[in-house]
């Protein structure tokens, strides 16, 4: 098998599991947790000298690479392992090339941190070390970004399209909802931004995200 994909489902690794899983790829999964010191360990800081899951292996003729950075990993596999087509997650063509490209960084400088956050203070820490104040101040600044992909999604529908970029789900979506899902507990998101909440449930429904996030 020439693909290796290292992390749990329960972590950031889920969105190149997810890509891989939507293409119907062969890989290897390998369940390295991000607890317990495995990232610490030598081997796999020489794969990653980051530390941190997910990383990626591909065995090529011309060599192997390695990839590391989750949405690297994630658009990695949809353009080299993708057929673009235009039926499947992969970009097929310079728009969504772009919007795939743009969606993702977007994602992680504008939403992420402010998500995890949500994530962390309302649901995965234990109750007694929550704090509700940095959830509720995270929610406001996100109020930003969500705006501007509400915008977006309704002009998409307007002309017909349900989903980021083109007519169906890309790993633009894909990718973007990995993140927003973090902060899906969020009433007040969820009810100010009602496109936002249709199509990250539509996202997240697809029965490879429920399957990839119990990969462990
Ligand atoms: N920006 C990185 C962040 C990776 C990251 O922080 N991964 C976490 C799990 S979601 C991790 O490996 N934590 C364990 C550690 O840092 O030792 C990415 O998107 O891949």
């Amino acid at each position: 098998m020439t693909l290796k994909i290292y992390g749990i489902g329960a972590s950031r690794a889920v969105r190149p599991l997810w890509a891989a899983t939507e293409l119907g790829l062969q890989f290897e999964h390998v369940p390295v947790h991000y607890q317990g010191g495995a990232t610490r360990a030598p081997a796999f800081l020489a794969l990653n000298p980051n530390g941190h899951i997910p990383v990626l292996e591909d065995l090529r003729p011309e060599g192997k690479v390695t990839v590391w950075e989750s949405m690297a990993c994630t658009l990695y596999v949809a353009k080299i392992h993708g057929k673009a087509d235009g039926q499947t997650i992969t970009p097929a063509t310079a728009q969504e090339d772009a919007d795939a490209l743009r969606w993702s960084f977007w994602t992680v400088t504008e939403v992420e941190k402010d998500a995890l956050t949500i994530l962390m203070h309302r649901l995965a820490m234990p109750a007694d070390q929550r704090k509700p104040e940095l959830a509720d101040a995270a929610e406001q600044r996100l109020r930003v970004p969500y705006r501007v992909l509400e915008s977006h999604l309704q002009a998409q529908a307007k002309s017909g399209h349900a989903y980021l970029s083109a007519s169906r789900f890309t790993v633009a979506d894909l990718c973007v909802a990995s993140v927003l899902v973090w902060a899906k507990g969020s009433d007040l998101l969820m009810s100010e931004f009602p496109a936002v909440k249709a199509w990250l449930d539509l996202c997240v429904n697809r029965p490879a995200f429920s399957a990839c996030r119990k990969m462990g």
